[in-house]
């Protein structure tokens, strides 16, 4: 069965699917789609997904075109060590709770300061909607800090020592503001570091070139 991953690293759930493939060995098949010269609006990829968004994930004849339903597919199927999807019911739920929460917290705020401050403006060749980028500067600070004070509580990772599928969609997602320039909190930024070292430093700084040399003015 081919497992084949359309992807764009700027993206942030594309690279947390790249990464989990890429940390538990599991052979796919990667194409590129890219976001920025619109490919992902055209054939062939919109036959794919008619949703038009990056990621999509086929594994044979399975479709998955919601990224955290992919990642925790993924990580059930191919990672043998069970470490990225825990099987433990109490664990399961707290991955999954933050899995469920990030969508309108990290994921909404990261995303609105990256987009309307660097692809919006790559994209369409216009100037960044500076008030739309500061409301989201905003709620991120709050997003830093109930990440901290919940989900880690002095925790290394959000279900204690060893990192999963939540930590990993939380890094790149906080990747995602700090790339357009945006400080993360201390305490942020050492996560970050403990999920790097994790990854290994080469993967997780290869796997985020696209979206830091996106921000700095490249492609
Ligand atoms: N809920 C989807 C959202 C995917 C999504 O929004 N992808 C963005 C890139 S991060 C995209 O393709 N945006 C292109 C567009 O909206 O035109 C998932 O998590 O897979």
């Amino acid at each position: 069965m081919v497992l084949t991953l359309y992807v764009d690293y700027v993206s942030q759930p594309a690279r947390a699917v790249g990464i989990l493939c890429k940390v538990t060995n599991t052979p796919f098949e990667e194409k590129t789609v890219s976001l920025v010269k619109g490919e992902h609006v055209q054939k062939p990829f919109s036959d794919v997904n008619p949703f038009k968004k990056i990621p999509a994930v086929k594994d044979g004849d399975l479709l998955i075109l919601e990224s955290c339903a992919a990642i925790r597919y993924l990580a059930a199927k191919y990672d043998g060590s069970g470490k990225w999807y825990p099987s433990d019911l109490a664990v399961r739920c707290k991955v999954d709770e933050y899995l469920d929460w990030q969508h309108a917290n990290t994921r909404a705020h990261g995303v609105g300061i990256y987009f309307n401050k660097i692809l919006l403006p790559a994209m369409k060749k216009t100037e960044p909607d500076m008030e739309v980028v500061s409301k989201h500067e905003k709620e991120m600070a709050r997003v830093e800090e109930q990440f901290a004070s919940y989900f880690l509580a002095s925790k290394p990772f959000i279900t204690g020592d060893s990192p999963t599928i939540a930590d990993l969609v939380a890094a790149v997602e906080l990747e995602q503001p700090k790339a357009a320039g945006y400080k993360l909190a201390k305490a942020t930024e050492e996560f970050l570091a403990r999920v790097r070292d994790e990854i290994g430093a080469e993967l997780y700084d290869e796997m985020h070139g696209p979206v830091r040399a996106l921000a700095k003015g490249g492609e």
